[in-house]
């Protein structure tokens, strides 16, 4: 086998962000681009030389170049093996259930998740451990170090292999086994919940389902599991077929994005259940009939039954949310006498305390939850924890969620996003917010005492690393909370993300309309600040 050493210069943009290296797919297509990244991982992360990789993506618009360039790749740099998807096709969580499962050395993630794809859209690549889970910061900071250095790189002068049939084959002395997307994963999930009991609701009773795939990795995943081994309707899946622009639309499973799911559930004979996943499967967001379930009550309410489930029927060791996302799941943690963790944004930052056994259940507001079956959020894990729940209270998704409001009260709660603001503004306004900070303690904004106000850091209490810098907080008494943000997953402009949480114990007062329960919280966001002033926007591109 040919090696050919390319002469290369270091691209000054390849930092990760809160998930992975993601740019427009035109700064991919440059010549090197993708070759620098993909070297500096190889050059950091050592053991992948002669050990077993796992490589896939969500099917996006530059996933096939991707992996014929990283294949060969792999064969220069010695890596003994790669467990290809077919087709490409793996989803984040069938990835770290692959590396977990076969002991891997890593694996490489392509995909920019729920952003949007094509020509136009974004493309990401993103390193995953030996533990399944995304590369922690040390890791990515190294990887970000080496891409500034870097003076060449090795690929082999080979063809790749035909990643559409599934088998093994050889290129050079490394290798390839191409793997049937969903098989690993979907025996996985059957290890944690009740299928037999969940394919009854299907097949037994009225029950109805819709799952949108938003054209994006989860179809074949939704198609297989719900319909071909739970007996769901074949009309279950909608938007079932992966494609490489998912239709021109953002796969976003949120009320915006995911409009016509939204519009069937609120149909009067609409389906019972309602489900949607994103670009590369972590997300998901839940549906009753004409009822949307927040993520952060999500993650709660899974907490509070999962002893109902078969994979957590021993109890959970501990909880963690990342700290944007409602103390919802405090009370949880609380009343079940657990841990609870508030990390900061991303899914890296719960890797150490699910390795230590301190929690069972992660979530976060951006619709993503999992647990330590995986070291990723999931998707249709949550869906098939929902859909368990379901069957075993044989109750809807509204009433499930009505009566732990009454048990734990209920926390109001929205995220605002403006998009696209202009990237120096944008800091500017983060900048004077955090100059303010000391002054807050103790004063009065609208109707509301300050009770802390800081820039959120984190201390990992595995491993002791300090992350700083994660977002501003202002809490205020009685547990209501304003969280301010820029997005590490944007690749125009910068987007501010507001959040916005008040709790409520009085269950006379759990059905007020969302925005409008918020409305004098978010007035105060703007005036504090100065929301219009610094980004020019009245109102946000995006409500979820
Ligand atoms: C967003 C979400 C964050 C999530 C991340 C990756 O990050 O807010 O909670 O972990 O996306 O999700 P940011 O920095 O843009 O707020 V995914 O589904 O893109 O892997
Ligand atoms: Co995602």
């Amino acid at each position: 086998m040919n090696i050919n050493v390319v002469a290369t210069t270091p691209f000054s943009d390849q930092k990760p962000g809160t998930s992975g290296l993601r740019k427009q797919v035109r700064v991919f297509q440059q010549p090197h681009y993708l070759e620098n990244f993909v070297q500096a991982v190889f050059n950091t992360q050592t053991a992948l030389k002669g050990g077993t990789l796992v490589l896939g993506g969500d099917g996006r618009y530059f996933n096939r170049e991707a992996i014929r360039i990283i294949l060969r790749m792999a064969a220069a740099h010695g890596v003994a093996k790669v467990i290809v998807g077919r087709g490409g096709i793996l989803s984040t969580p069938a990835v770290s259930c692959l590396i977990r499962r076969y002991q891997t050395q890593g694996g490489l993630i392509l995909s920019a998740s729920h952003n949007p794809g094509g020509p136009q859209g974004d493309f990401g690549i993103k390193f995953n451990t030996p533990n399944g889970g995304p590369a922690p910061e040390k890791v990515t900071n190294a990887i970000h170090k080496a891409t500034l250095t870097l003076t060449e790189y090795r690929i082999a002068d080979i063809h790749p292999v035909n990643i559409d049939h599934l088998g093994n084959s050889t290129l050079g002395a490394m290798d390839i086994e191409v793997v049937d997307p969903v098989q690993d994963y979907a025996a996985l999930m059957q290890t944690l919940f009740d299928f037999d009991r969940i394919g009854t609701l299907f097949t037994g009773t009225a029950f109805r389902m819709r799952f949108d795939a938003m054209y994006a990795v989860t179809g074949p995943y939704g198609r297989r599991i719900l319909v071909e081994m739970l007996g769901a309707r074949s009309d279950t899946v909608m938007r079932g077929d992966p494609l490489a622009n998912f239709g021109g639309q953002h796969p976003d499973p949120n009320l915006v994005y995911a409009q016509d799911l939204v519009e069937a559930m609120y149909h009067r004979d609409g389906p019972d259940f309602g489900a949607a996943s994103d670009g590369d499967g972590d997300r998901n967001m839940i549906l009753g009939r004409g009822f949307f379930v927040t993520p952060s009550d999500s993650l709660a309410i899974l907490a509070a039954n999962a002893h109902h489930v078969p994979g957590y029927r021993d109890g959970i060791a501990g909880i963690a949310r990342s700290m944007p996302t409602s103390q919802a799941a405090d009370r949880v943690a609380a009343h079940l006498g657990i841990e609870c963790f508030e990390t900061p944004t991303g899914w890296k930052f719960f890797g150490n305390l699910l390795d230590a056994g301190r929690v069972t259940l992660c979530g976060e507001e951006s619709f993503g939850t999992g647990s330590d079956h995986v070291r990723e959020k999931d998707g249709l894990w949550a869906v098939l924890f929902w859909l368990n729940l379901l069957a075993v209270r044989q109750d809807s998704v509204e009433n499930i969620v009505r009566s732990h409001w009454r048990q734990f009260g209920r926390n109001y709660y929205t995220r605002h996003d403006f998009e696209e603001v202009d990237a120096e503004r944008a800091e500017t306004l983060m900048r004077r917010l955090r100059d303010r900070l000391s002054a807050l303690p103790g004063k009065r904004l609208g109707d509301h005492t300050v009770s802390l106000a800081d820039d959120f850091a984190y201390e990992d209490p595995i491993d002791g690393t300090i992350s700083q810098g994660q977002g501003v907080r202002i809490l205020f008494e009685g547990g209501s909370r304003l969280v301010f943000r820029l997005s590490g997953t944007g690749t125009a402009g910068a987007t501010l993300r507001l959040y916005v949480e008040r709790y409520e114990p009085d269950p006379q007062r759990h059905a007020l309309e969302t925005q409008s329960a918020l409305a004098p919280l978010i007035a105060i966001a703007h005036e504090v600040a100065g929301i219009e002033e610094h980004t020019g926007r009245e109102a946000p591109t995006v409500i979820t």
